[in-house]
């Protein structure tokens, strides 16, 4: 009997996965004109491979209980290697600790499965209680660069405070996707980073970062925006100066906080930009994403900036661990000029969108700018 319920449960699990993995994608017409919706997330909980889940041997699991859980895979960054779309997502377990795993797809939009083996991310010789959120930037020095949160429990908190923390941003790099070496964390003026990119260029011989500084774990206090600023050195690399490109601005999307999402993508009429917007509400933060473009000679020159956002969450994106969240930090631009966006929704999961480069630079051409008031809307509708 035991047996049986053993062997049937692995068999229906089996199959449960593979018809996952298998379920072919389909976009959501007629779609807004600017992006397509598809009708699945792309990478979910359920994606993650049942031998990570499960031990499968019956002797030491006779009930085929779930010994490791995942909660929730989300906030992937994204890269076209070897002609295949990997996602090196944020995959998060029962215990909230997160760690970078790579699914790997052969369209773009579904049959993504993970790697056998989750990342194995080298520590930078401190404390590191979590990881998250990993940039991906296929740089022209040679190398592909992860750029990630690192975050550790402030050690200045009294011991009755267990949430504050401090973020910084870590710093590895591959040739293979497999083998990461860790380089030093970024270092910069500000007491808190997160969402720091590093941009795919040299810019005067130097690396280009996008940063957001903030003073606090939460709260970005006197940090205005996204920053940019430049380094010397990756291996130990150290930002004397940032710029604001991206300020907060009252009453937009972007309020409470922004940060970049992905490294932006080169056009001919500029850098394409996707960055995410928060503001607070009494139901809690709500994030939203945003697009913008900076001049290809200078990167600190906001060009265009659509007004509003870009994507929101909708339908089932809005629910979740943190409900009524988007947020994206990996995209992919197909030589067809196709863009496959990769966000995810409510700390859950993952879902794609796709448009083309054609798309985004008549969205950021032509896309009204935020008014800033509400005769202003009225005006545009004239
Ligand atoms: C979470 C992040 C979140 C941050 C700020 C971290 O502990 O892991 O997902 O963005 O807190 O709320
Ligand atoms: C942040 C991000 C994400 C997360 C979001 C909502 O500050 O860095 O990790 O998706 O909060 O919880």
């Amino acid at each position: 009997m035991k047996n049986n319920c053993f062997a049937k449960r692995l068999a229906q699990l089996n199959e449960g996965y593979e018809e996952l993995i298998q379920r072919r994608n389909e976009s959501l017409l007629p779609g807004n004109g600017i992006f397509l919706r598809y009708r699945y997330p792309v990478l979910t909980a359920a994606h993650t491979p049942l031998f990570w889940k499960y031990d499968l041997d019956e002797r030491s699991n006779p009930y085929l209980m779930e010994r490791f859980g995942i909660n929730g895979v989300f906030n992937a960054g994204a890269i076209r290697w070897n002609g295949r779309y990997l996602l090196m997502a944020r995959v998060e377990g029962w215990d909230r600790k997160s760690f970078f795993a790579i699914a790997e797809s052969p369209n773009g939009i579904d049959s993504f499965r993970f790697w056998d083996s989750p990342v194995h991310m080298p520590g930078s010789g401190g404390p590191e209680t979590n990881l998250y959120d990993i940039r991906l930037t296929r740089h022209e020095d040679g190398w592909i660069y992860g750029l990630f949160c690192t975050e550790n429990r402030d050690p200045d908190a009294p011991p009755a405070d267990q949430s504050t923390a401090i973020a910084q941003c870590g710093i590895a790099r591959t040739k293979d996707m497999v083998c990461w070496e860790r380089l030093a964390d970024l270092r910069t003026k500000s007491p808190q980073q997160r969402n720091v990119v590093l941009h795919p260029e040299f810019v005067d011989g130097k690396y280009a970062f996008y940063t957001r500084p903030q003073d606090g774990f939460i709260n970005t206090g006197s940090g205005g925006g996204i920053g940019f600023g430049l380094a010397d050195s990756i291996t130990h690399a150290v930002v004397e100066k940032e710029t604001i490109i991206d300020p907060r601005v009252y009453h937009t999307v972007n309020e409470a906080k922004n940060g970049l999402g992905p490294a932006p993508i080169r056009t001919p009429l500029g850098w394409l930009h996707l960055a995410h917007g928060v503001r607070n509400t009494a139901a809690g933060l709500r994030y939203t994403l945003y697009v913008f473009m900076t001049d290809l000679n200078d990167l600190t020159r906001v060009i265009y900036r659509p007004g509003g956002y870009f994507i929101a969450p909708r339908g089932e994106e809005r629910v979740g661990d943190v409900s009524n969240v988007v947020f994206s930090n990996g995209w992919i631009a197909g030589e067809d000029g196709t863009v496959y966006i990769y966000y995810a929704s409510s700390d859950t999961r993952m879902h794609v969108a796709t448009t083309t480069i054609g798309q985004l630079l008549d969205y950021v051409v032509n896309t009204p700018e935020d008014g800033l008031h509400s005769a202003a809307s009225v005006e545009t509708l004239q």
